[in-house]
């Protein structure tokens, strides 16, 4: 992560001289999210996205749902992740008070294995679109928000540029693996 100044002392806000680069709002419905959501504060710290993270809930707080939903375009955000384990509404509830996309990520729990989170968020009824990604698809939740943020910043889109870069590479080594283990198994002439 690049340096820049906390904007809070507490470590919620990642914020202050990232260079151009627009800020995403995490929003958790719970503390009890937070293992499930922390690869994706890494990832968006690895790749310089400014964030600021809150628990809220819309079925617990949700005066402060709409406060936080309503005031993110105003306060320079681009997007909103919500995360949210069971009935979770919270993507939605965001969705409805602002203009900006929302990134919903569904959270596992014992119960019904995350298929409950999962459908209350791909399952959005016309007009508030919540662009849901992988049960505890923390990583991907990262890397949509940025690449939408990259939308107006050349600087993240390079950044996205070399992610997808070094991804190739991975499996470009792997691929090279695999060649070396299945050399004892091929015939030879
Ligand atoms: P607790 O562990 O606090 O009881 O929360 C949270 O995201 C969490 O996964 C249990 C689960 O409830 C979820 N939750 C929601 C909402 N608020 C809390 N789905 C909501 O407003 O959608």
């Amino acid at each position: 992560m690049e340096t820049g100044d906390r904007g809070q002392e507490d470590g919620r806000t990642v914020d202050a001289a990232m260079n151009g680069i627009p800020k995403a709002l995490v929003v958790m419905g719970s503390d009890s999210d937070f293992a499930a959501v922390e690869p994706c504060f890494k990832l968006l710290g690895e790749l310089s996205v400014m964030f600021e993270a809150h628990v809220c809930s819309a079925h617990r707080s949700p005066g402060k749902a709409a406060e936080l939903a309503k005031g993110a375009e105003g306060r320079g955000f681009g997007v909103i992740i919500a995360a949210a384990g069971k009935a979770a509404h919270l993507p939605g509830v965001l969705a409805a008070y602002t203009p900006l996309p929302v990134i919903g990520l569904p959270v596992s729990s014992p119960a019904l294995d995350g298929l409950d989170a999962l459908l209350s968020m791909v399952q959005m009824p016309p007009g508030a679109p919540v662009a849901t990604v992988a049960l505890d698809g923390a990583e991907n939740a990262a890397l949509l928000a940025a690449q939408i943020l990259s939308v107006a910043s050349p600087p993240l889109r390079e950044k996205m540029r070399a992610y997808k870069k070094a991804l190739a590479d991975r499996i470009e080594e792997k691929d090279a693996a695999l060649g070396e283990r299945l050399r004892k198994y091929m015939p030879t002439a």
